[in-house]
């Protein structure tokens, strides 16, 4: 009997134990997980699409204007299956099966003779308006074509500027809705001043059954599109078709000119470019008038166009949106990736870092870093943070190990070289992703870190091999730095913390928890055989 009753009590004990470990363990399982190396298959988060895409890339321009007297221009009414977003299908109806349709470049006093083929397999009669048209119906009086038949009619393009076309048969809203615009610049005789880069941007609504996001085929809705109530809001027809890969590319110092088109039908758009600026605004599309200068957002009317143009100073990921901002979770985003050589005297970070203890100590971390122009010396910590390095540019002391913290939910890599000339992954001199090794290209998962020690002085660029225009440069001078003679400074240890909170504290909780459970089960096992 006196030995029983400490058996039981014991196993009592050794029962709640061993439910509080399981507990505690199950707890573990997400934290421990999560500081595993997560390989993603598809980077960008996109699944498979079940439909081709249908979006006109923002570079398939035209770059000059024929110059002959009389141009023909062809357009196949073309009613398509097509990706609306990622797993959404929607029936396009389409100028050349693309939305927009093809960017017409004209010349002023040129005579256009424009052709609507509507193949047989259509459902609907298509045709053409133009605001660059002068003429019953834009044209629209003259094109009327229905399936399997062509129609041809000529204009003369009487005026400069940049103009809308879309299809203008009824009911003409719903035939803009489903993707029928496109643009038609009239250039002046002498044509428009040379850039480095043009682009072509369309915004547009569709109006689904489901709401936005919703998987699988979306017919179209007339009620919400008569109630002015669309589900996207897009450039070029589709969501994600300027972002990722499909990214505008531009170099520090490049002139841009991008073409936009509102098609609507419904809504206009206050179109903006976060980090940029509109150095030129030839306002609703008048290329014929002197442009605005500085602007930083346009209002387009819906039918509406405006030529806005810049140049690039800096690298940078340049958001393109409709400032009517909430109009971003409808699909209406694009981004512009200009890369280059930094200028630390146009932007620049001075000091990043998580502020701790009082004021007093704050003002004199403040003092401390306030002497780095920019370069924060002290600083080995890069955070992968909306699909970019911050800060871009490092520099750190020889035998600093610098790391890189993803804070993005999507994984990235932090890749020595250039990106526009990539180097084989067995000569990189720093390589996340292990490629050489493995021949496979393994991700910083989204809340995962990585580190690198660097031992020679020198500059290293590097870059995300999933995003390419993610790029980020390394400098390390050749000293060990006054910081490093004299211990860590106030902002190492500020740095030490971020890092303790981050990636290290969740691997020495899961530690301290993996430690605990071994010794309960030890204990469990030690107590069990002197019964
Ligand atoms: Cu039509």
């Amino acid at each position: 009997m006196r030995q029983c009753k400490p058996e039981n009590t014991t196993k009592i004990v050794l029962g709640r134990a061993a439910k509080a470990t399981l507990i505690v363990f199950l707890l573990a399982i997400p934290v421990l997980s999560a500081t595993l190396p997560v390989l993603n298959v598809s980077a960008d988060g996109t699944q498979s699409a079940y439909a081709p895409n249908r979006s006109k890339s923002p570079t398939d321009i035209p770059s000059a204007p024929s110059p002959a007297d009389r141009v023909v221009v062809r357009l196949v009414t073309e009613e398509k299956l097509g990706q609306l977003a990622d797993g959404v299908t929607y029936d396009y109806w389409t100028f050349n099966g693309t939305v927009p349709g093809p960017f017409i470049r004209l010349r002023l006093n040129q005579t256009v003779e424009v052709h609507i083929i509507n193949p047989p397999n259509s459902t609907m009669i298509h045709s053409i308006d133009s605001h660059a048209i002068l003429g019953t119906g834009g044209g629209g009086a003259y094109s009327q074509t229905p399936p399997g038949q062509e129609t041809i009619f000529q204009f003369k393009a009487l005026r400069v500027g940049l103009f809308m076309y879309h299809c203008a048969t009824p009911d003409i809203p719903t035939h803009i809705a489903n993707g029928m615009y496109g643009l038609i610049l009239v250039e002046p005789p002498g044509g428009l001043p040379k850039v480095d880069r043009e682009f072509y941007i369309a915004q547009g609504e569709f109006y689904t059954q489901g709401p936005f996001g919703q998987k699988g085929f979306q017919a179209f809705s007339f009620q919400k599109a008569d109630s002015e109530t669309p589900d996207y809001i897009v450039f070029n027809g589709s969501v994600n078709s300027i972002t990722g890969n499909r990214s505008l590319q531009v170099k520090v110092g490049e002139t841009v000119r991008i073409f936009f088109l509102n098609a609507g039908p419904n809504l206009d758009s206050s179109l903006h470019i976060i980090g940029g600026m509109l150095d030129r605004v030839y306002f609703e599309g008048s290329i014929a008038s002197p442009p605005l200068l500085n602007i930083q957002t346009t209002l387009v009317p819906a039918g509406g166009s405006v030529m806005v143009e810049f140049t690039a100073e800096v690298p940078a990921k340049l958001t393109i949106v409709d400032h009517s901002l909430f109009r971003i979770h409808h699909g209406a985003l694009g981004i512009i990736n200009v890369v280059g050589t930094p200028n630390p005297a146009i932007i620049s970070s001075i000091k990043s870092a998580t502020i701790t203890g009082n004021l007093t100590e704050n003002t004199t971390a403040t003092e401390s870093s306030s002497n780095t122009s920019g370069t924060a010396a002290s600083n080995n910590t890069v955070l992968i943070l909306n699909y970019a390095y911050v800060p871009a540019d490092l520099t750190v002391p020889v035998g600093t190990t610098v790391t890189w913290i993803n804070q993005d939910s999507v994984g990235h890599t932090v890749t020595e070289g250039d990106p526009n000339s990539p180097k084989q992954a067995n000569i990189r001199i720093f390589d996340s992703s292990g490629e050489a090794v493995t021949g496979k290209v393994a991700l910083i998962g989204g809340g995962q870190s990585w580190n690198y020690t660097f031992t020679t002085p020198g500059t290293y660029e590097y870059y995300c091999i999933v995003h390419p225009y993610m790029i980020g440069h390394i400098t390390v001078s050749p000293t060990t730095g006054t910081n490093a003679s004299q211990g860590p400074s106030y902002s190492d240890l500020t740095n030490f913390t971020i890092t303790l909170t981050g990636q290290s504290l969740v691997g020495l909780g899961a530690l301290g928890i993996v430690v605990l459970v071994a010794i309960m089960l030890l204990f469990s096992r030690s107590k069990k055989p002197t019964d």
